[in-house]
C-alpha cells in the first residue's frame, strides 16, 4: 500500500520495505548482533543516526576541522550554474537529502534556467523531509517537490520512470565513503540500471589528503566528533535496551593511509560485560579493545572515473576546490 501526503505544494510518499532478507534482518538488529560476533567488533554507521545522532552531524558539519560540508559547497556555489547548462532541463533526485541545505545552490542554477522544475528528495527521516519540503516550496514558486521516504535501496528499486525530458540523480558529502567497496560497487549498479541512456549522476567525494587534516577533521577539538560516536551507543541502549555505559568507552579516529580510509572506533576502557537485551545479546569486551563504527574512504580522481566508468557511468566533468580536497563528479549514463 502506497501511503501518501499530499498537500496543494508537495507531496510526500512512503516507499515500500524491501522484502529481502537481509533489509528485515536489520530492522530486527540482527547486522548487530552480526558485527559484535566477530573477531574485530563493528556497529552498522546507519546507527549514528537517531534524532541525537542527526543534530549532531549537522553540528560536524558546521566545525572549523570538518572541511567536506563547506568545502562542497563552495564547488557548488562556483559550478552549480554550469551543471546546469551541461544538463539542461532535468528532474533532481536527492539521496540522502536531509535539510537540503547545500542542495539550494544547485536548485538556484536550475530555477535560472526553467519556468519550472523537479525536485525528488530521499530520506528516511519523513520529519526532515517534509519540513525542508515547505521551507523550500516559500523559497522556490515554480519547484515541484516529491518527496520519498525510505532507503537508498529502496529508492533506487522503486523509483518510477519520468515525463521529463532527463534525471539527474545526485549523492553529496561522500557519503560514498562510509561505504564498503562492495556496497559502493552494488549502489553503482543500481544507479546505473534506474538512469535511462543519457541520464546524469552528481558524486561528491571527499579525497585524499595529509593524515594531519583528516585526523583533525574526524577527532575535533570541541569533542563533538566524540560525542557523535558515543551517541551510537546511547541509541542502542534505547533501541534495543542496551546497557552500555558511554562513560567506560573512548572515541579514536585514525587515518588507515594504506587503505585511504578514517576508520572510526569506540574503545573499551575496562575489561566489560554488555548486555543488550532485545537482541538477546551479551559482548565480552577486553580493556583497550575496540569497535569500529565508521570507515570514510577518501579518493582519487582517476580511481574514481575508472569506476564509474566500468559502471557505464561515464564522467563528464570533474570540478575541484583550489586545494583540491573535495571533488564533484558528472557523470552520464552511456547504456
Ligand atoms: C556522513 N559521512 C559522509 C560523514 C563522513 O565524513 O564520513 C560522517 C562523519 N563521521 C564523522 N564525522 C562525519
Amino acid at each position: 500500500m502506497l501511503i501518501q501526503l499530499e498537500t496543494e505544494h508537495f507531496n510526500i510518499e512512503y516507499l515500500q520495505p524491501l522484502e529481502t532478507t537481509k533489509e528485515v534482518n536489520h530492522s530486527l538488529g540482527q547486522d548487530i548482533k552480526e558485527g559484535l560476533n566477530q573477531g574485530i567488533k563493528k556497529i552498522p554507521s546507519k546507527y549514528f543516526y537517531d534524532d541525537q545522532g542527526s543534530q549532531l552531524f549537522e553540528q560536524i558539519c558546521e566545525l572549523s576541522e570538518y572541511y567536506p560540508t563547506r568545502t562542497e559547497a563552495s564547488i557548488l556555489r562556483q559550478y552549480a550554474d554550469e551543471i546546469a547548462e551541461i544538463t539542461g532541463i532535468c528532474e533532481l533526485i536527492e539521496l540522502g537529502s536531509g535539510s537540503s541545505t547545500k542542495t539550494r545552490l544547485l536548485l538556484d542554477a536550475y530555477n535560472q534556467q526553467n519556468e519550472v522544475f523537479k525536485y525528488m528528495p530521499i530520506d528516511v527521516s519523513a520529519g526532515i523531509l517534509k519540513e525542508s519540503a515547505i521551507q523550500l516550496k516559500q523559497d522556490y514558486n515554480s519547484l515541484q517537490i516529491q518527496g520519498l521516504v525510505g532507503t537508498y535501496d529502496q529508492a533506487l528499486t522503486q523509483l518510477k520512470p519520468t515525463s521529463w525530458p532527463a534525471r539527474m540523480i545526485f549523492f553529496l558529502g561522500s557519503s560514498i565513503g562510509n561505504f564498503s567497496e562492495s556496497d559502493y560497487d552494488n549502489f553503482l549498479k543500481k544507479i546505473a540500471q534506474v538512469l535511462e541512456n543519457g541520464d546524469y549522476f552528481l558524486l561528491g567525494i571527499d579525497l585524499q589528503k595529509p593524515k594531519s587534516i583528516l585526523e583533525a577533521a574526524y577527532n575535533d577539538s570541541q569533542g563533538v566528533t566524540a560525542a557523535f560516536n558515543l551517541n551510537m551507543l546511547t541509541h542502542l541502549n534505547h533501541k534495543f535496551e542496551g546497557d552500555f555505559d558511554i562513560n567506560y568507552f573512548k572515541h579514536q579516529a585514525i587515518y588507515n593511509e594504506k587503505n585511504n580510509q578514517i576508520e572510526m572506533y569506540l574503545l573499551s576502557e575496562k575489561e566489560q560485560e554488555i548486555s543488550i537485551k532485545n537482541l538477546d545479546l551479551v559482548v565480552n569486551l577486553e580493556k583497550g579493545e575496540k569497535i569500529l563504527t565508521e570507515i570514510s574512504r577518501k579518493f582519487d580522481v582517476e580511481e574514481t572515473k575508472q569506476k564509474l566508468e566500468s559502471q557505464q557511468l561515464k564522467p563528464v566533468k570533474v570540478f575541484t576546490d583550489e586545494n583540491n580536497w573535495f571533488a564533484l563528479m558528472l557523470c552520464q549514463a552511456v547504456k
